[in-house]
Formats: structure tokens, C-alpha cells, sequence
């Protein structure tokens, strides 16, 4: 069986000796698969109460849509969104992780109970996010990343997009690295659907090994993902709806355990601890 690296312990968060179940919680207007649903803080700390009951290891918390030409919420908005959630969830409990590419937000988030911060830029987007990741010493999911939603597509150009990410990636370590951040508090994310198209993620996917030589643990978010209503089009073309990906999403996390990935964000958490306790179960020989 190819391994993507062993299955790394990362400082300060869950080690349950198993991929990891990170359930998404969006509380904005606009994501693709579920906005509008959780906007209100209340029903969006009553969905990550339900995630935390289903298993999830950690709940991931944004109130910024980042779907393709998706336009960027105010900071005062966006805080309004996301901090009575953390502070709910955390003070229940939860190891909570906040989905922010701003350090305005991750800062409040973590003085509310953010144990990890999920900054789907790695670190590009705002320059005060590294040194404030830095100096209080959370772990940092550094995804790849080459722009902002509005015209991210645009930039889905590359000749090998598995080595270009990974070298890209090594960068944005490294700019981590420089700022302070801890090596070993340091998650890589190849970023499926950001800056990709759907031939990118199933090429990502299929070599998802060669990202070992980055030696981090690592995070993959395939979940609802459109390259997955693509693949499971209908007759006339029409991609399947993003709310019935979850069976294809749960194949793909079967792989992922099995390829030891340290983490898959994902909106239905019972079929993914289903899916990772099946390939733990083939692992353990
Ligand atoms: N994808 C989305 C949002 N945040 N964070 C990480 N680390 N990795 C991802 O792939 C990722 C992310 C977009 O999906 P959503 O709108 O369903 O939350």
C-alpha cells in the first residue's frame, strides 16, 4: 500500500491513531454546498454540536464562502459570524480550528477557544498571519494556494500540477518557518479546487505520495467537491448536486485513510469515521 508519511502527532490537537475527522462548519450565505444553512450563530453551533455526537476530532469553523467568484465578507461581519460559534463549541468541548485567511479573525477566534487555525491561503493573503500564528504557537493547516476566490480559476495553470503544488507548498513552509512557526505545528493542504480544475484534483489525488517529501502531515478536502459532481454527472451533463457527492466523498476518504493521510475535512462525519474505521481495519495487518 502507497502511504502518503506515517501518521504524524500534532502537537496540542486530537491523536486518535487514525485519520482525522474534521467537520465543517459554514456559517456564511454563500458556500456551495450548504450556504445559507448555518448562518445564524445558533443553528450553526447546533450543526457543530451534531458533528462533534457523529465523532468529528475537530470542528473547523468559517464565515468566509470560498467558492469560486465568491466575493470576501467585511472583517466586522465576518467575526460576527464566527466567534460566538467557537467560543460555543470550544467551551462544549470541542477542539475547534478556524477557517479564516485573516489574522484580524484568528485572533479573537483563538482568545475564544481555537486550538488550530485553517487558513485556506497558507499564509498569502494576509501578511500579519504568520507572525500571529507564530506568536501563540497554534498549529497552522498551510494550504496551497495562488489567489482569491473571485479569479482563482484563472490561475489553474500548470505543466506538472503535482510538482508545482508541492514546490509552491515548500515555499509557503518556509515563509512559515521564517516567521517563526514551528516546523512540527505545520499541516500541508494541496488546496483540491482552489486555483485547480477537476483533471488537477484527480492528479493530485492519484499521487498524493509524492507530497511525502514535504514531510508533514497532511489534510485533504475533497468533500461535495464540484470535480466530484463532474465525475458523477448525469445523462444530459448536468453535474450531480453538491448535497449527493457524500457517497462519492466517502469512497475518496476510504482512500485517503488508506493512503494515512493525517486529516480529511469533511460535512458528513458518521460516513467518514465509518470509512477510516474500515481502512483501519485493513491497516492493522
Ligand atoms: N475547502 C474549502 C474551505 N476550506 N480548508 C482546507 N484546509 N482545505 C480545503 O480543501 C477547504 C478548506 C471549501 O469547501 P466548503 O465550501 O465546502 O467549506
Amino acid at each position: 500500500m502507497i502511504r502518503v508519511s506515517p501518521l504524524h502527532a500534532v502537537p496540542d490537537l486530537p491523536q486518535p491513531g487514525r485519520t482525522l475527522v474534521i467537520g465543517v462548519v459554514n456559517v456564511t450565505p454563500d458556500s456551495f454546498s450548504d450556504g445559507g444553512e448555518f448562518l445564524d450563530p445558533a443553528a450553526a453551533i447546533a450543526h457543530g454540536l451534531d458533528l462533534l455526537a457523529e465523532g468529528a476530532d475537530i470542528i473547523d469553523v468559517g464565515g468566509e464562502s470560498t467558492r469560486p467568484g465568491a466575493i470576501r465578507p467585511e472583517v466586522p461581519e465576518e467575526l460576527r459570524r464566527v466567534i460566538p460559534v467557537v467560543g460555543e463549541l470550544a467551551a462544549a468541548g470541542a477542539c475547534v480550528s478556524i477557517d479564516t485567511m485573516r489574522a484580524a479573525v484568528a485572533a479573537p477566534a483563538i482568545a475564544a477557544g481555537a486550538r488550530l487555525v485553517n487558513d485556506v491561503s497558507g499564509g498569502k493573503a494576509d501578511p500579519g498571519m504568520l507572525n500571529l500564528v507564530a506568536d501563540s504557537g497554534v498549529p497552522f493547516i498551510c494550504m496551497h494556494w495562488r489567489g482569491h476566490s473571485e479569479d482563482m480559476q484563472s490561475k489553474a495553470s500548470y505543466t506538472d500540477v503535482v510538482s508545482e503544488v508541492i514546490a509552491e507548498l515548500c515555499t509557503q513552509l518556509d515563509e512559515a518557518v521564517g516567521a517563526g512557526v514551528a516546523m512540527d505545528k505545520l499541516i500541508i493542504d494541496p488546496g483540491l479546487g482552489f486555483a485547480k480544475t477537476g483533471e488537477h484534483n484527480w492528479q493530485i489525488l492519484e499521487r498524493l505520495e509524492e507530497f511525502g517529501v514535504l514531510k508533514r502531515p497532511m489534510v485533504v478536502g475533497v468533500s461535495r467537491k464540484s470535480f466530484l459532481g463532474q465525475l458523477l454527472a448525469g445523462a444530459d451533463g448536468s453535474p450531480r448536486p453538491a448535497k449527493q457527492r457524500d457517497d462519492a466523498t466517502t469512497a475518496l476518504t476510504t482512500v485517503l485513510a488508506l493512503r494515512g493521510v493525517w486529516g480529511v475535512r469533511v460535512h458528513s462525519v458518521r460516513a467518514s469515521r465509518d470509512a477510516i474505521a474500515v481502512a483501519q481495519r485493513l491497516l492493522s495487518h
